[in-house]
């Protein structure tokens, strides 16, 4: 499938600190060490609705981390999927009366370019789960091989007892995986499971429901199964992050761990599971099932600069929940305007020490808003400065040595 076109990175003169990242599976913050290039793999969306503040905020949360790892020097393979085939996809499209195919096509069309207005760095394979069906195939079989799969009616499930580290990205106790997997697309009642807990990995056609030839009779891949087949083709075992919204934690990423650890036993699905908090409006998560949503392409529709919605996210950390207002939105517009006017000096206060502390922070589990605080300094330090005459410690190629790195690091192009 078709990527976005990506922002160029600047190169820069320094190097950042290694990148530590939190991770789900040990509840800590832990070092990453890519061996070779650092691999990246990040849930895509189910293209049936657009792109929304939710999204923006997790797709930006992995691209500080993608823009931390080549800030220090590494090169990164970024994967990502988009979910073309699935339950909420195709209810959309029977309720709306349109084709399920021009569904999908339209609104990940919207999200390359809500992407680009945002400029987050674009994966080097963007896979969707209908061109990828020839792998989910062939891991079922594997799965198969191992004894990790069954038949109930015309569907096959994957069986979470197969994998001896079942449980081990989410931490969930048996109760709290039972409560959750119902609400997120799995099946928990069904009659003639051997788990309640075991999740469908190929669905066998239902009337009015597009299906595909397979070695089991026709019918569609699981949602789970898609990532897993995904990232072990274009990444392959141990890859060194699996990102998405705290809403994946479970099922969907221990899902994906547990099949992708029975076909390659010994071998972990990922060395890292990071997770973006959520974003909520009118005091509920943003959700496509909701309906409480503020729209990336939206708001560019009615002229809002995309490095103000930008600004917007960059003020929180990417593990926070928080609540989206339009009052942060002006906020943000000021401050860009703020900044625009302090680089647009040339001179201003040391940049060296800012540069220092932005790269710092990012690679500091993607600390950006003690970034974004850092650079607020600056600017004011720098328009006071100018009130009143620069002061002796002015720095004559400050917005030089800055700008590259906003660019680089926090993917502000001002
Ligand atoms: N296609 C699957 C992943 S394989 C999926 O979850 N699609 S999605 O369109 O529902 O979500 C896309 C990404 O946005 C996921 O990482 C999800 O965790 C994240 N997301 C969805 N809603 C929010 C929200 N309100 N706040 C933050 N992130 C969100
Ligand atoms: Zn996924």
């Amino acid at each position: 499938m078709r990527s976005w076109s990506s922002p160029e990175v600047p190169d820069l003169t320094v190097t950042g600190p290694v990148v530590r990242i939190h991770d789900t599976s040990s509840g800590g913050l832990v070092e990453t060490r890519p061996e070779g290039p650092a691999r990246l793999y990040v849930c895509g969306i189910t293209p049936y609705d657009a792109t929304h503040m939710g999204h923006a905020a997790t797709y930006l949360a992995f691209d500080l981390l993608n823009r931390a790892w080549r800030s220090a020097g590494h090169e990164v393979a970024y994967v990502q999927n988009v979910t073309d085939v699935d339950d909420p996809l195709l209810e959309r499209a029977t309720k709306v009366n349109i084709d399920w195919v021009e569904l999908a096509e339209r609104e990940t069309e919207l999200f390359r370019n809500d992407m680009q207005a945002l400029r987050i760095l674009a994966p080097d394979h963007y896979v969707g789960a209908v061109e990828s069906i020839p792998l989910v195939i062939d891991l079922i079989v594997r799965l198969q091989e191992a004894g990790a799969i069954y038949q109930v009616d015309t569907d096959l499930y994957f069986s979470v007892t197969a994998d001896t580290d079942f449980g081990g990205v989410s931490g969930w106790s048996r109760d709290e995986m039972l409560r959750i997997f119902g609400e997120r697309g799995g099946d928990p009642e069904r009659e003639g499971k051997q788990d309640p807990l075991d999740c469908v990995v190929w669905r066998g056609k239902r009337e009015g429901e597009p299906s595909w030839d397979s070695p089991f009779g026709p019918g569609r891949p699981g949602w789970h199964i898609e990532c897993t087949a995904i990232a072990l083709e274009h990444l392959g075992t141990a890859f060194d992050v699996q990102g998405g919204g705290s809403d994946l934690i479970f099922p969907h990423h221990e899902m994906c761990a547990g099949e992708a650890q029975v076909a390659e036993p010994g071998q972990p699905f990922a060395r890292a599971y990071a997770h973006a908090g959520m974003v909520a409006y009118d005091g509920e998560k943003m959700s496509k099932s909701k309906g409480n949503l503020v729209f990336v392409s939206a708001l560019r529709l009615s002229d809002v600069d995309p490095m103000a919605i930008r600004m917007v996210l960059l003020r929180h950390h990417y593990r926070s929940d928080w609540e989206w207002t339009d009052e942060q939105l002006w906020a943000a517009v000021d401050t860009v305007t703020q900044w625009r006017k302090a680089l647009s000096l040339g001179a201003g206060a040391p940049a060296a020490p800012v540069v220092s502390a932005v790269l710092a922070a990012l690679a500091e589990d993607l600390d950006a808003p003690t970034a974004v605080a850092a650079i607020d300094e600056w600017a004011a330090s720098t328009l006071g400065d100018t009130a009143h005459g620069l002061a002796d410690n002015s720095d004559p190629d400050a917005a030089a040595t800055l700008k590259p790195v906003l660019d680089a690091a926090l993917g502000l192009l001002l």
